[in-house]
């Protein structure tokens, strides 16, 4: 009997949802930086295993937006939270919880919505805190699971996967089972090229940045990329390039290498950094790079 169920990864900016999605997944779909805010959009990873098919929905972290491409986000996650069979709420276990989990339980209990709570981050925390974090939790809300997780590590990554197993209904597959994620190809070119600016240059800086592919071409083994970063001012550019361009190649041969490895052919990557003021503050800005609502 085939069973099937829309799973979203929901929580605060940098608690680990898409490190959780890529462990689950075993491979590297989401992008993930030490910075919060690094998710953008929703993004589908699929999980086919035995009788069972998962799909699970990463989000963009939910915060108090400051601008367009703030609230975008935001309603992305929430959203796609109220779209999914069951929720993963994915909180740090080093802390109690606060104003965002607070507002996503409103959501559980007024929706009925089942939520397994994944605390993450259990390699960092002594045992007594793991056990505080959990007795907050359980006092706010009758989760259907709770697991204490490293995602990072892939540590009880399968057991939080039993749980969500429990969750399934019986129906029909929506993707074919060799299939993994729903993003196209050169929109995973465009991230990996965000995330490693994300993981290179500091501040305000990457938050501002979009990645645009202008060509992508496959002939002969080759792997041709052109893409195009647009930052918010005149002097972003000039960090984003460098001295003597030395930080624009340091972000492209960074990137080439984990596109090479994914797509498992030799990459050409060329970038150009292009300036697009306040382009966060705009719906059409938005629009321009690829952030519009579903
Ligand atoms: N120590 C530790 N770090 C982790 C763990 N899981 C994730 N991280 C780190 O936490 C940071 C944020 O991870 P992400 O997966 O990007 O977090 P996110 O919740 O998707 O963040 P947004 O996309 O900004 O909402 C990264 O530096 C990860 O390496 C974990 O289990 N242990
Ligand atoms: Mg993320």
């Amino acid at each position: 009997m085939k069973k099937t169920g829309f799973i979203s990864i929901v929580g605060r900016p940098n608690v680990g949802k898409s490190t959780l999605l890529n462990s689950i997944l075993g491979t590297q779909i989401a992008i993930v930086s030490a910075k919060p805010q690094t998710t953008r959009n929703r993004i589908a990873g699929i999980e086919t295993r035995g009788d069972d098919q998962f799909v699970f929905l990463d989000t963009p972290g939910i915060f108090k937006p400051q601008n367009t491409l703030g609230d975008f986000m935001v309603k992305t996650a929430n959203s796609t939270m109220q779209d999914g069979d069951a929720v993963i709420l994915v909180a740090d276990v080093g802390y109690a919880p606060g104003e965002v989990e607070e507002g996503i339980i409103r959501y559980l209990k007024q929706s009925d919505t089942p939520c397994i709570l994944a605390l993450n981050k259990v390699d960092l925390y002594r045992r007594e805190k793991i056990a505080e974090t959990i007795a907050a939790y359980a006092a706010k809300h009758d989760f259907f699971a709770v697991v204490p997780i490293s995602a990072k590590k892939g540590k009880y990554v399968d057991e939080l996967l039993d749980e969500c197993a429990k969750l399934l209904h019986e129906g029909d597959w929506f993707y074919d089972e060799d299939m993994i994620t729903d993003q196209p190809q050169r929109q995973i070119a465009a991230e990996i090229i965000r995330e490693k600016i994300l993981r290179t240059v500091d501040k305000e800086i990457p938050h501002g940045v979009a990645v645009v592919i202008e060509e992508y071409t496959e002939e002969d083994g080759l792997v041709r990329i052109r893409a195009e970063i647009f930052c918010e001012k005149a002097s972003h550019k000039g960090i984003l390039v460098g001295k003597n361009g030395e930080t624009l190649k340091r972000i492209g041969s960074y990137a080439r290498a984990d596109l090479e490895e994914m797509l498992e052919v030799q990459v050409y990557l060329n970038l150009w950094v292009k300036v697009k003021e306040n382009w966060r503050d705009s719906q059409r800005g938005l629009q321009n790079f690829g952030y519009i609502e579903e």
